[in-house]
């Protein structure tokens, strides 16, 4: 498999003109920020198992160790800063025409780069949902105290608006999402190891579409054999440099 260290010219040509580019970001995009990832040598769930933590059962049985976690995850994103990854798509949606960067990151990182209305497929972890009256509310206080939270309004106990293994995600989200992804002429596939569904099905959404598939990753995945380009390399690199190259 080639590693190119720029887009090659078929590619770089598609993005140039191209009206509706979609970007699908996962964790990676943030690992240059120092957010850890899931999956990787140094990821999260090297010293966790997902059953354990991100699922509605994990929070029934203890919603104080699932909070400890989110607690502890959310302090570590609080001490981080969005990376050259982050803000380079902020000024792609900017730059193309018809833009929409959509994410499985719960860290806000977008947000603080600049991207308006990213579409968080899997929630934010600023955003609390009370199990009680339903209200979802930003929640910045950290560490949280008490821990489980309670909700202002009705003393209910609160959970993260975060989408956990098992729980569907919010249909208008995902729909939008795929929308999206039918509709772009490019499809960018950002840092993520293309393993968690409905997310992962995106990219074949927009190759059934006649998308251009570009994907972005320190190893290649099970997207790459499908991707009609693969640029090995850190997001952190390769995002500025296309930026650059199309629209410096
Ligand atoms: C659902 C929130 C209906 C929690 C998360 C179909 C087939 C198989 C399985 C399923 C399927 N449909 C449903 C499932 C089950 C499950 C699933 O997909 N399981 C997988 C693991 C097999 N999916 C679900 O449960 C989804 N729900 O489908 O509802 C339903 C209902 C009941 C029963 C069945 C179906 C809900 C999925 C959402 C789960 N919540 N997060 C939290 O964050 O606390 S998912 C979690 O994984 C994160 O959100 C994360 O974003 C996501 C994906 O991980 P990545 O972002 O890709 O991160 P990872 O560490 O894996 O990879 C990082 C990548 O970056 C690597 O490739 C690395 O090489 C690269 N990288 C590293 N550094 C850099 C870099 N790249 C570039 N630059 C760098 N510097
Ligand atoms: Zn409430």
């Amino acid at each position: 498999m080639a590693t190119y260290h720029d887009l090659p010219p078929h590619a770089r040509q598609r993005l140039a003109v191209a009206e509706r580019v979609a970007v699908l970001t996962g964790a990676g995009i943030s690992a240059e920020s120092g957010v850890p990832t899931f999956r990787g040598p140094q990821g999260l769930w090297r010293s966790f198992r997902p059953e354990e933590l991100a699922t509605p059962e994990a929070f029934a049985r203890d919603p104080q160790m699932v909070w400890e976690w989110y607690d502890w995850r959310r302090g570590k994103v609080a001490a981080c800063r969005p990376n050259a990854g982050h803000t380079a798509l902020a000024a792609m949606g900017v730059k193309v025409p018809s833009f929409t960067l959509i994410t499985q990151n719960v860290d806000g990182l977008h947000r603080l780069a600049g991207s308006t209305d990213p579409v968080e497929l899997h929630g934010n972890i600023w955003q609390t949902r009370c199990l009680g009256c339903g209200k979802v509310q930003e929640n910045r206080q950290t560490p949280l105290v008490p821990l489980p939270p309670t909700c202002p309004t009705c003393g209910g106990m609160l959970r993260p608006h975060i989408v956990w293994f098992g729980e569907s995600l919010d249909p208008a989200i995902l729909g939008r999402a795929q929308q999206v992804a039918g509709d772009a002429d490019v499809f960018m596939v950002v840092g993520t190891s293309s393993v968690v569904w409905p997310a992962a099905g995106l990219a074949e959404v927009a190759a059934m579409n006649g998308a251009t598939i570009i994907e972005i990753n320190v190893e290649e995945t099970p997207l790459t054999p499908d991707a009609d380009v693969t640029l090995l390399g850190p997001a952190g690199y390769h995002l500025p440099r296309i930026v650059e190259g199309l629209w410096g």
